[in-house]
């Protein structure tokens, strides 16, 4: 019987068989007699032996001239081996080279700096860590998806190019369109607000744009954001929801992802114990505690990324911060009905330093109230006609939320900085590759 191709991942399950691996080398080590030839195709890892008796000279002498990131047809039985990660590994009958580079590949086994990864990120996304990352980020994403439409949510999309801010006006990025000017998507979320008055409860989900000129562990130009938006949902119920999106998700990785944790040597304990009920904090006690903890930042401000990473290390499980001075948040937010200068949001904070992961808010549901916002915070108030309309025409109460995709990923990860938590970081110094 000729050999059949087969992916990796499914080699414990071919065990006594004849197959081909189609791939790339990733690693190899040779004695005088034999090569270990590490294997991987995009599924996993395996390695291949190649014993000089047991096959052709010239087979032989190819692999011994292979530079790593060949691209290669392996042919080979799959054997059972106790010591392999994958409980298997391929006694090579014969090899095939679709390709062996001229060179040394880029990226070797030193350590190489930051700023030289990610000028590779073309060829970084091989690496076993930057494998593991993105799987777990197809975790996530699949995780809360999933959560979300078994909760009964529609997913409706919201468009990317737009005629008005939704965050206010600083930090857009703004293009040419036809005639006139547009602005990329800083969120989903006035359109999800409409949607939610069409389908009760739904989502958007997409890539959003900030113009921001920060340039933190914690800051993209270019993330995902996933947005929920519900009819008659108020604060507290909008809080919940966030409690128990975050709950779903770390559930998921840890059920489908232990591996690539383990690779990424996470503390598993720490996302074993975030389960709910999660703190919470009203913002003027979050000042009080940030005071005792050496940080001058007065009442009245947002908090600064250095006032988060103190803040949540006191914690075992995300916080959230509710209900911020009207002054600092968006315009859209929902009064305080006891206090007139804060809103009813919150941002959701996670633990070990990581910071802010989602922002949301009870939505200002009185057409008065929201154009005086509107004035108040010098926005033009043509582009917001239609999000006027949604007070004017059967008005509710509602509230959502965004979630910062990379974000949540650099904290279920572990990962330093936010930019390995997408494949193509969009930073401002930072457009290729
Ligand atoms: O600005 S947010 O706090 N809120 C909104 O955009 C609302 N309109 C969302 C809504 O209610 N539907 O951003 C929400 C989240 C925030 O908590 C972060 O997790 C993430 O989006 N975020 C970012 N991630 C990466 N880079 C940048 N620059 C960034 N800004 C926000």
């Amino acid at each position: 019987m000729t050999a059949q191709w087969a992916y990796i991942k499914d080699l414990p399950s071919l065990e006594g068989k004849e197959v081909i691996v189609k791939g790339w080398l990733y690693n190899m080590r040779s004695s005088g007699k034999i090569h270990f030839l590490q294997l991987r195709d995009g599924t996993g890892t395996v390695q291949g032996v190649m014993v000089k008796k047991e096959v052709s000279e010239e087979s032989f002498m190819t692999a011994k001239g292979l530079w790593l990131e060949a691209s290669l047809e392996v042919t080979g039985s799959v054997r059972k081996d106790e010591r392999a990660p994958s409980g298997v590994e391929l006694s090579v009958s014969g090899i095939s080279v679709i390709q062996n580079p001229s060179d040394e590949y880029p990226i070797g086994k030193k350590d190489h700096g930051i700023d030289f990864l990610l000028d590779n990120r073309h060829l970084w996304l091989r690496s076993s860590r930057q494998q593991a990352i993105m799987r777990i980020r197809e975790r996530v994403i699949w995780s809360a998806r999933e959560f979300l439409h078994n909760d009964g949510y529609l997913l409706v999309d919201s468009p990317i190019i737009s005629g008005a801010a939704g965050e206010g006006v600083s930090g857009l990025f703004e293009i040419d369109y036809f005639d006139s000017k547009a602005y990329l998507a800083q969120t989903g979320q006035l359109y999800a607000e409409a949607a939610a008055a069409a389908f009760g409860k739904v989502y958007c989900f997409g890539p959003t744009f900030r113009a921001e000129k920060s340039k933190t562990r914690r800051h993209l130009t270019e993330f995902w954001m996933l947005e929920p938006e519900v009819a008659f949902y108020d604060h507290k119920d909008n809080m919940d929801l966030q409690e128990k999106l975050i709950c779903a998700i770390v559930t998921g990785v840890l059920e489908h992802c232990r591996p690539e944790l383990e690779s990424l040597e996470r503390d598993i304990s720490k996302l074993e114990n975030i389960k709910a009920p999660f703190y919470h904090l009203q913002y003027g006690e979050a000042i009080e505690m940030l005071h005792k903890l050496g940080s001058d930042t007065p009442y009245g401000d947002d908090l600064g990324n250095d006032d988060e990473t103190i803040l949540t290390q006191q914690f075992d499980r995300p916080v959230f911060i509710e209900c911020y001075p009207k002054s600092v948040k968006a315009f859209y937010m929902k009064e305080h009905p006891e206090d007139q200068d804060l809103v009813l949001c919150d941002d959701l904070l996670a633990p070990e330093g990581y910071g802010e992961i989602i922002g949301g808010s009870q939505r200002e549901d009185s057409y008065d109230r929201l154009l005086s916002r509107i004035r108040e915070q010098g926005l033009p108030e043509e582009p917001y006609d239609w999000y006027l309309d949604l007070r004017r025409y059967g008005t509710f109460v509602h509230s959502g939320f965004g979630m910062g995709i990379e974000r949540v990923v650099a904290w279920i990860c572990g990962l330093q900085h936010i930019r390995e938590a997408i494949p193509w970081p969009r930073t401002i110094y930072r457009l290729k590759p």
